[in-house]
């Protein structure tokens, strides 16, 4: 196996034996052989788009297998075996469709489950020799596997875009063709522009379903009765737990992603919506343990999954682990079924107290315009000196007290905007606030971080500049897995330059492609946190 898609890489470079994340060789060659089949679904797919005849299932079928594939979300072989199956037999349906035949592997390549990981070795991101094309390739797949988490998200809450799936398969079936480094380069910045439409397509979608997040004080500690608690992303997935177990004598607690539901309007009128419990994904396996009801996991992070929670640990949509209860989709129109998880949470004892007080959130984009005018007029004065945009992921790694230091060392006039779960490192941290408005703005989930190129650029319109770079805005920005990628590519879409990305910058740029990410947009790796401090209040 090789695999070096996220933050945590081994050795900065690669995975080659078993994966930090716990994915095994055997699930990563999967995962390779379906990408690969993936790409050649698109080749079909483009053809089909050529003759007049585009299929409209394919674009939404993609975007799912892509999730599936993300760091965290899915680790049960069974359901790569099926989605292989499922890709190579769309695939050939639409060829057959279209009377289109073609000698590439990817588009003709068939056989067996047994031959699958044999076949999945050979066609890994290795394969592809030269180092920088394999580098954009896979920054471009990686982009499009974001994007691909925030298309699913959007479209289960009814809202989709055809130009955002035409570009999915235009991408992949482009990493097919041997195009130059300045043809792939403009496609991975056209990526960051069709990431900015699905980021917003999601803001959308959520905020449609569920109204705009208002500013809201989340309690930490715990109550009486059992407690179900939910991970992960998924907004719908909470609307139908919350609706299902209304008096059923069990709480709802949030858990790492699922801490910014607690914000929207529509959840507010659940009273046994009671708070959120613990911290980032990568501390689940004790907090699991301590929490003593089911916990749901909608999309990742999920992390090997220990004996202590095994029996009450369930999986829906794209994620899964081998022999963890999994929740069907949902019928057309209809809702999933969690009847299961509240009749076992009643059987559980209380969770364990991990600590108390609150934490807030709902600091998304509207909440923060309807404070514009105190916020412009606290720029104008100098009681805000700068913003700091600290979003992202969290991960393993001690390196990332890093941002829990910066957090601490930023003076006492500077704001920091957070989405994402990078917020962990300080969001429970007493930063204050700057003539009410809190030091510390946290405007939801990685996939709310749309709400932070909002903000920007609504500032950019404030105070009539002409480039985003202009505003007492700085990026220090925590990646991890893919969707902070998609992230990133929209940042420098919309014309960020300067951002710093740590802990580490990503093992999968080679020095060449890092050379002209550092040239074009100044990207820059995390440093002391003294002097990145400093160095940021200083606009540098
Ligand atoms: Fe955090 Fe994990 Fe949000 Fe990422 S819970 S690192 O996949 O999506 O951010
Ligand atoms: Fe390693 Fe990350 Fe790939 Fe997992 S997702 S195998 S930790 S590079």
């Amino acid at each position: 196996m090789f695999c070096f898609q996220c933050e945590e890489a081994t050795k900065g470079t690669g995975c080659t034996t078993k994966g930090i994340c716990g994915k095994t060789e055997s699930i990563a060659v999967q995962h390779d052989l379906l990408v690969y089949l993936l790409k050649g679904l698109a080749v079909v797919a483009e053809e089909a788009q050529r003759q007049g005849q585009p299929d409209a299932s394919v674009g939404p079928f993609i975007a799912q297998a892509l999730f599936a594939t993300i760091t965290n979300a899915n680790f049960d072989p069974a359901r790569f075996n099926s989605l292989i199956q499922a890709t190579i037999a769309k695939r050939d349906a639409l060829k057959a469709s279209l009377g289109y035949q073609s000698d590439r592997d990817e588009v003709s390549w068939t056989g067996s489950p047994a031959i699958y990981a044999a076949k999945g070795a050979e066609v890994g991101v290795l394969s592809q020799p030269n180092e920088d094309l394999r580098s954009l390739r896979e920054l471009l797949v990686y982009g499009v596997k974001g994007m691909a988490a925030y298309t699913d998200h959007a479209a289960i809450l009814g809202l989709e875009k055809p130009e955002i799936y035409a570009f999915m398969i235009k991408a992949l079936a482009a990493t097919t063709r041997e195009l130059s480094i300045d043809e792939m380069t403009a496609l991975v910045m056209e990526c960051g522009a069709v990431g900015v439409t699905a980021m917003a397509l999601l803001d959308e979608a959520n905020t449609r379903a569920y109204g705009n997040p208002e500013i809201t004080q989340v309690k930490l500690g715990v109550g009486t009765r059992p407690g179900i608690l939910i991970s992960g992303h998924d907004l719908k997935d909470l609307q139908d737990l919350l609706e299902q177990s209304v008096d059923s004598g069990v709480d709802i607690y949030t858990h790492s992603e699922m801490l910014p539901a607690h914000a929207y309007p529509a959840f507010k009128r659940y009273p046994h919506f009671v708070g959120n419990y613990g911290n980032a994904w990568w501390q689940q396996d004790k907090e699991f343990a301590a929490f003593n009801g089911p916990i749901l996991m909608t999309t990742n992070c999920i992390t090997p999954v220990k004996s202590a929670y095994r029996d009450r640990i369930y999986t829906t949509g794209m994620t899964g682990w081998p022999g963890v209860k999994h929740i069907a989709d949902r019928p057309e129109g209809g809702a999933k079924d969690f009847s299961a998880i509240i009749a076992q949470a009643k059987t559980c004892p209380p969770p364990i107290e991990l600590e108390q007080g609150e934490i807030t959130t709902g600091c998304a984009h509207a909440q923060v315009m309807a404070l514009a005018d105190q916020v412009v007029d606290a720029v104008k004065t100098g009681a805000i000196k700068r913003f700091v945009v600290m979003g992202g992921c969290d991960g393993r790694h001690k390196e990332r007290s890093y941002y829990t230091d910066v957090a601490q060392a930023l003076p006492q006039d500077a704001v920091i905007l957070t989405a994402g779960c990078a917020k962990y490192r300080f969001n429970k941290l007493d930063l204050g606030n700057i003539g009410g408005i809190p030091r510390l703005l946290d405007a939801g989930q990685c996939n709310d971080s749309y709400s932070l190129a909002f903000v920007a650029l609504k500032l950019k319109e404030v105070f009539g500049l002409d480039d985003i770079n202009e505003l007492p805005i700085s990026y220090d920005i925590a990646w991890y897995e893919q969707k902070a990628i998609i992230v990133l590519l929209a940042l420098l879409h919309l014309g960020v330059k300067h951002i710093r990305l740590g802990p580490t910058l990503p093992a999968f740029l080679s020095p060449n492609v890092a050379k002209v990410l550092i040239e074009t947009f100044d990207i820059k790796p995390i440093g002391r946190v003294e002097e990145d401090v400093t160095a940021m209040m200083a606009a540098a």
